[in-house]
């Protein structure tokens, strides 16, 4: 008999079936014993007779066998999908055993501190709020592939061992490579300008590595860069166009198909408006002063609050929880980012918060060969480090741009996490590689011939 999935029964009622899953809760009622047994697609009740289940308790994996019968009115219950129905159980098998549970870990509202969460990931995984997490994780990928193959985008895989550092800063993993210096990406930047002299636009999809030296709520070490490139674009802001696009496509994705997951976390998707606004970064500081007295406006970037704050302005003025804000200070920007012509000081490029938060970042780059080569060395870097990248300049690049979005940032913000961290079945940061670093021994590495 082949076996069927928990949310199938209702379609059986009166029929033998088998199902299979783990034991989510026992309710003894003297000969006869209830059981939750849950599957992927959620829970069955399943009737035994107290000798067919003498040992089994919660996480045991059970396969059974028995009659779908419809449940009398008054026993209906509405809280799962297959409520109308149970399992009389005619035959118990015992896949897997569970050690007893070392404490609730399917509680409805799990209230675990974050590294208790963490360090029980392999249990806590399995509660269906925080199951409900990855799923929307999962769609928010699939939206992003989905509309960069509506319009035409080629993807491709970016290498993680990489020659230079795209981003700047010593936010880098170094790599021993057979004794060579080498590093973990900290995003497919270069590699996706390179692509775009063959496919003219393209996206993928890739794990990046920044060596945040502090732990904060939205900083992960490895975290999954969603990454699109496009060239001959009219303007720069082409690329804010296809950004919306994107986000207003992920968030209608989420509305129509988690519904479930959305209301177990008590959530609504963010409102975007007809239009997100497009507000320069100096305006959002003159803005941040009028509505809070804070005068940032000689800083280079935007403060966590200003974020918070300006997001807040977005949805009393515009009703969106949405906010392109532009235009960054040129020496906040990586060298590849192309400056303003009309005010050099200053770049063509973009952050988009969402309630408060940067979820992407993005712009025009210089696609000049000498001007970009001059900015790699204005930066203080060897243009021979960059070499391999240069030569798609050398040999002709249109004028082009791009950007990249944090998916558990995105994640985090639409479901209203307070850590990043939890955006992440298994998050990397300067405490824990799945286990705490605290916990496990420092190795001595060895000397490599830098
Ligand atoms: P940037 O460095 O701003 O830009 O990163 C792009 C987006 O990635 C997310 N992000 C992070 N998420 C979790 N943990 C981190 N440590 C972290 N750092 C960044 C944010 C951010 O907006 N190459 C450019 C993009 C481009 O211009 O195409 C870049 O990497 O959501």
């Amino acid at each position: 008999m082949e076996r069927i999935l928990n949310i199938e029964t209702i379609k059986h009622t009166g029929e033998k079936v088998r199902v299979c899953g783990w034991v989510n809760t026992r309710r003894d009622h003297g000969k006869l014993v209830f059981i939750d047994l849950r599957d992927r697609t959620g829970l069955l009740q399943i009737v035994c007779q107290s000798a067919l289940v003498k040992d089994i308790k919660e996480e045991y994996v059970l396969q059974i066998k028995g009659i779908i019968k419809e449940r009398p009115e008054n026993m209906v219950n509405k809280e799962i999908e297959t409520g109308k129905v149970e399992l009389q159980a005619e035959n118990v098998e015992i896949l897997a055993k569970s050690s007893p549970i070392p404490f609730d870990f399917m509680a409805e509202d799990l209230n675990l501190k974050l590294p208790t969460l963490l360090d029980y990931r392999p249990l806590t995984i399995r509660n269906p709020k925080i199951k409900s997490i990855f799923k929307i994780g999962e769609h928010i990928t699939n939206s992003f592939r989905k509309t960069m193959k509506d319009l035409d985008f080629t993807g491709f895989e970016s290498p993680n061992i990489v020659p230079a550092v795209a981003e700047g800063g010593a936010d880098v993993f170094h790599v021993d490579y057979y004794n060579y210096n080498a590093y973990l990406a900290q995003s497919p930047q270069l590699y996706k300008q390179i692509m775009l002299g063959a496919f003219e636009r393209v996206f993928t999809i890739t794990h990046v590595y920044r060596a945040e030296p502090s732990i904060t709520t939205r900083h992960l070490a490895e975290y999954t860069s969603l990454d699109a490139e496009i060239s001959f674009i009219d303007s720069w802001e082409n690329l804010m166009d296809i950004c919306e696009k994107i986000i207003k496509n992920m968030f209608s994705d989420l509305e129509e198909n988690c519904q479930k997951e959305l209301s177990i976390h008590k959530v609504k998707v963010p409102l975007s408006g007809k239009k997100i606004p497009r507000i320069k970064m100096r305006e959002v500081q003159q803005i941040i002063l009028e509505r809070t007295g804070r005068d940032n406006r000689k800083e280079p970037d935007l403060q966590p609050e200003d974020e918070q704050e300006i997001c807040q302005w977005a949805k009393e003025k515009h009703g969106s929880e949405l906010v392109f804000v532009t235009h960054y200070p040129t020496k906040k920007r990586p060298f590849y980012t192309h400056a303003d012509p009309k005010d050099p000081d200053y770049t063509l490029s973009f952050d988009l918060l969402c309630r408060g938060l940067e979820i992407v970042t993005g712009g025009q780059r210089i696609n000049d060969y000498d001007k970009l080569t001059a900015n790699i060395k204005k930066w203080g870097n060897e243009t021979k480090n960059f070499s391999f990248y240069l030569q798609t300049f050398k040999y002709g690049l249109p004028p082009e741009g791009g950007f990249a979005l944090g998916l558990e940032r995105i994640v985090k913000q639409v479901l209203n996490l307070k850590n990043v961290r939890e955006a992440v079945p298994f998050p990397r940061d300067m405490e824990r590689i799945d286990q705490r670093l605290s916990t496990l021994q420092k190795k001595k590495t060895k000397k490599s011939k830098r």
